[in-house]
């Protein structure tokens, strides 16, 4: 049996009835950061994405545009989401459809094994409705003027027959959960805001079919329902492993095991429904429960949420078309602290890629390589341990660097933990400051620090080039050659053996990180940002 740490990953299943905007690509970009970062250390990881193709909302944009629903979505997923997510260099194993035939059969068949059991009945529904959301809302949840406590948007009242799931059999579990599981629901506000908006009140039980509409997967028992979106939606997370399908072997391998860690990252609008339906769905059907519900925090514009209907939507494409793909996934994870909330302007957009990447990164590289060249023919002096005390310095510095980046990986701090690699490539620029190695090269007798500082420099572009390997996926790889790295060296277990690289030869190569004209660049995003133009698919 494999001995690899298991993780399982996923992202929201997003609904195609428009073309992902920078947002979602935020939330896939963040869940492709970590799962690179897991795999790089040598987890069997998984990685799930996909879109939810069911629901009202849908029927009636693809009755406006005068397709079927299946039309509708089959065009955004294939013409918009696909060709995103490998834009974006997302490395997901798996792409699940609400409309695959196995999803629909595994939904039908937890539904039939809920009535079975007496965890669904049959009721008549009275409520508030948000179309655009999917949800309905309680008399307690909606004020005066009836509108959307989520969106802002008018609510409509409505009564039908309906099937309902027996919430309040599981709420003594899930508070029991939530007790013995400090760490579920993170950062741990959105627990409290749980627990105080929705459970203290008395939690109604949940709707689980419609008949208004028949986009949606029936329900086998009784033909004039459709199985209410959030129970469909949500099962993605085990029918893509297969469960309940002949072949379950992913569902034994990721989710039915104690030990596998299962992390679902989601946004704060759908925090209700990963964890308080999702754990008892869970519960009724005698699963696990994930490990971990991250909610992270919305991308948002000057003006506020970015929202069609604002007109202030950005596509990831023109970004990645002018700056790159890493430039953007880079902007990503290091501008916005995963948890909290963060605003896309051009201005702070050209500011983190000057500063970060060509001020720090770019220039340690490019004058360290330009170094090594000059004073040693390209080649990196053989590692004779810490010379001088600033060595030491630097050297232990980079093995922290290692040992807090893991840690915080594993805690989903993304963000701090690429400030930790960042940390340390301003020590390494620092360092060159502190050494000045344009002074010992004219001391006969400072040689043997010379050369040291030359492979302490190396060796530590070699770490953080490892280190922001998930992140830089194009440019990690770059590095590597400008530095000379061998393919065997290229791993994340050969950085911890400090003092590889002796001998190697370096090799400039483009400017990888080259500085932008910010006042142009700005002027540029703000153009696009004002006429948002759309690549088409290739
Ligand atoms: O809610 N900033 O789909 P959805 C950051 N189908 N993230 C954002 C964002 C923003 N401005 N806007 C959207 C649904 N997101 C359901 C989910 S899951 C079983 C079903 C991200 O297309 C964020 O992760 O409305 C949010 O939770 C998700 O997109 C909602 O996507």
């Amino acid at each position: 049996m494999s001995q690899k740490k298991k993780f399982y990953i996923t992202t929201p299943i997003y609904y195609p009835s428009a073309s992902p905007h920078l947002g979602h690509a935020y939330c896939t970009t963040m869940c492709d950061v970590i799962v690179r970062g897991k795999r790089m250390r040598g987890f069997d990881a998984y990685f799930l994405t996909g879109t939810d193709e069911h629901g009202e909302k849908i029927q009636k944009n693809a009755e406006a545009s005068g397709v079927t629903p299946q039309q509708f979505v089959d065009n955004i997923v294939n013409n918009k989401f696909v060709p995103l997510w490998k834009a974006m260099k997302i490395s997901n194993d798996d792409f699940i459809r609400t409309t695959d035939e196995r999803h629909v059969q595994t939904v039908q068949k937890i539904f039939s094994e809920f009535l079975k059991n007496d965890d669904i009945y049959l009721g008549e529904y009275k409520g508030w409705y948000c179309v655009h959301e999917e949800s309905f809302w309680t008399d307690t949840q909606v004020d005066e003027n009836h509108l959307c406590p989520e969106c802002g948007r008018p609510l409509e009242q409505k009564g039908e027959p309906a099937y309902f799931f027996r919430c309040n059999k599981y709420v003594d579990f899930l508070t029991d959960f939530y007790d013995h599981n400090p760490n579920f629901i993170t950062p741990v506000a959105r627990k409290n805001e749980m627990v105080n908006n929705f459970i203290k009140p008395g939690l109604q039980d949940l709707c689980v079919s419609r008949t208004s509409f028949d986009w949606g997967i029936p329900v086998v028992e009784d033909k004039k329902h459709v199985v209410y979106v959030w129970l469909d939606a949500l099962t993605n997370y085990i029918s893509a492993l297969g469960y309940l399908q002949s072949d379950d072997s992913k569902f034994q391998n990721y989710w039915n095991d104690e030990d596998a860690e299962i992390v679902h990252v989601i946004g704060a609008d759908i925090t209700r429904f990963h964890t308080i339906y999702w754990p008892m769905f869970l519960k009724a059907l005698n699963l696990r429960e994930p490990n971990r519900v991250f909610v992270h925090g919305l991308l948002m514009m000057k003006d506020g949420k970015m929202s069609k209907s604002k007109g202030n939507v950005i596509s990831a494409y023109p970004l990645i078309e002018r700056y790159g793909v890493d430039a953007v996934r880079y902007y990503m994870v290091s501008e916005v602290t995963f948890g909290q909330n963060g605003t896309f302007t051009p201005e702070q957009f050209v500011e983190r890629l000057n500063q970060d990447l060509a001020n720090n990164i770019g220039n340690l590289l490019n004058r360290s390589v330009s170094m090594i060249e000059k004073y040693y023919g390209g080649v990196i002096p053989a590692y004779e341990g810490e010379v001088t005390p600033l060595d030491a310095e630097l050297k232990s510095a980079a093995e922290k660097a290692i040992v807090a980046y893991e840690a915080l990986n594993d805690d989903l701090k993304v963000t701090e933990a690429y400030q930790e690699v960042m940390e340390l490539v301003s020590k390494a620029n620092k360092y060159i400051q502190d050494s000045e190695p344009w002074t010992l090269a004219k001391d006969e007798s400072k040689k043997k620090e010379l050369a040291s500082c030359m492979y302490h420099l190396a060796n530590v572009i070699y770490i953080a080039g490892m280190l922001l390997s998930p992140i830089l996926v194009e440019k990690a790889p770059k590095i590597f050659d400008q530095l000379g790295i061998p393919e065997e060296l290229r791993t994340y277990e050969a950085i911890k053996n400090f003092g590889n690289l002796s001998g190697l030869k370096v090799q400039k190569g483009e400017q990888l990180f080259p500085r932008l004209k910010a006042e142009e660049e700005i002027a540029y995003i703000a153009e696009m940002m004002a006429g948002p133009k759309e690549k088409a698919a290739a």
